[in-house]
């Protein structure tokens, strides 16, 4: 029974040092340490053992399979541990591989002339107000002195709402001047960029949505003469100190008088050439003084107040500005168009 116990032992370890995996270490321990392995097989034969013999035969079944399970639990660490470095090998990062590029994107030309835009006005006094797209008709028209049968009015040029015609995608940011005659104190300076929307069919130079950029002055003993010299300012700030201006006398509903501003071409420098059609100036934008009866509709005293406003198409401008020959370009957001500028 020694001589068994001791075989048991030596063959356990040498068949524990040399296990190639987790199965083969299963099947040893159950070979060796299960209930029908072999080291129970020798202790059921304890009984047949004296009463001397005993103890010491069993102190020695003890200390195998002490031996026995250290040994299993030895290999099982060394299988652990290879596992683990092979995982390691084969999920290794490497952290010199060069990374991929992020393309950068630009600024959209659109949003370089309005941030431009903006500081000329900021740097005069005005505020910038934004406001909603979908807006009412009465803001958008009634309010600004094209009441109903207005030709600007017409469901041909304009995007109403099917269900409720009294709401429309706004065809000029006008009514957020009349939200700033509603809501804020005179005096009053602000600008209002935003997107507009109108049934133009689409084509190089008309696209069904723009971006317009419109403003208000009313104060005290405001004149013409402020609407010129603030606009004559507003073109030398975008195309030089030399820049030349001109208005034209013109109409609109909610301005009185009416004009239109034109710059001289800074391409033929006046004598006319294809950039401006010949003309030897570009329509840049129209302006006018106030109707006295929009700032009636406002509760603001026409005989007390007086004020000017203007408008232009930003889209037109960067066109001008940037060289861009097809209005569409501004919108389809072509990488190979934007890279540009
Ligand atoms: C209020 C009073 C007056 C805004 C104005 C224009 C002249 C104008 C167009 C030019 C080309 C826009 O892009 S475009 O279609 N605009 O010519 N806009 S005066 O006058 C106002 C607005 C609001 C209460």
């Amino acid at each position: 029974m020694k001589e068994q116990l001791a075989k048991i032992r030596a063959e356990a370890l040498a068949a524990f040092d040399g296990v190639k995996d987790a199965a083969a270490l299963d099947e040893l321990r159950v070979k060796y340490l299960g209930k029908k392995g072999e080291l129970t097989a020798v202790l059921k034969q304890m009984g047949r053992l004296t009463a001397e013999e005993r103890p010491a035969m069993g102190a020695l079944a003890n200390e195998v399979r002490a031996a026995v399970e250290s040994a299993l639990d030895a290999a099982a660490g060394k299988l652990e541990a290879a596992a683990l470095s092979a995982r390691l090998k084969a999920e290794r990062v490497d952290v010199t591989i060069p990374g991929k590029p992020v393309r950068q994107g630009r600024r959209h030309p659109m949003n370089t002339a309005l941030e431009e835009m903006k500081e000329i006005f900021i740097g005069m006094g005005f505020t910038v107000l934004d406001g909603p797209e979908i807006e009412l008709a009465e803001l958008n028209f009634d309010r600004l002195n094209a009441g109903e049968g207005h030709p600007s009015r017409d469901w041909s040029d304009t995007f109403y709402f099917d269900t409720d015609e009294r709401v429309m995608l706004r065809s000029q940011t006008s009514p957020m001047q009349v939200r700033a005659m509603d809501s804020m104190p005179l005096p009053i300076r602000m600008i209002a960029p935003g997107r507009v929307y109108r049934k133009d069919e689409v084509d190089a130079t008309h696209s069904p949505m723009f971006h317009q950029v419109e403003g208000m002055v009313i104060d005290k003993g405001v004149t013409m003469a402020d609407l010129k010299g603030t606009l004559a300012t507003v073109a030398q700030r975008l195309y030089g100190p030399d820049t030349k201006t001109r208005f034209r006398p013109h109409h609109f509903p909610f301005t009185e008088p009416s004009c239109e501003m034109d710059v001289q071409c800074h391409k033929c420098g006046g004598k006319g050439c294809p950039t401006c059609k010949g003309e030897g100036w570009i329509e840049l934008l129209g302006a006018g003084m106030i109707h006295p009866r929009v700032l009636e509709m406002a509760g603001i005293d026409p005989e007390e107040w007086s004020g000017w406003a203007f408008g232009f198409g930003l889209d037109r401008l960067a066109m001008l500005r940037y060289k861009i020959d097809d209005v569409r370009l501004i919108f389809e957001n072509d990488v190979r168009f934007l890279e540009q500028f």
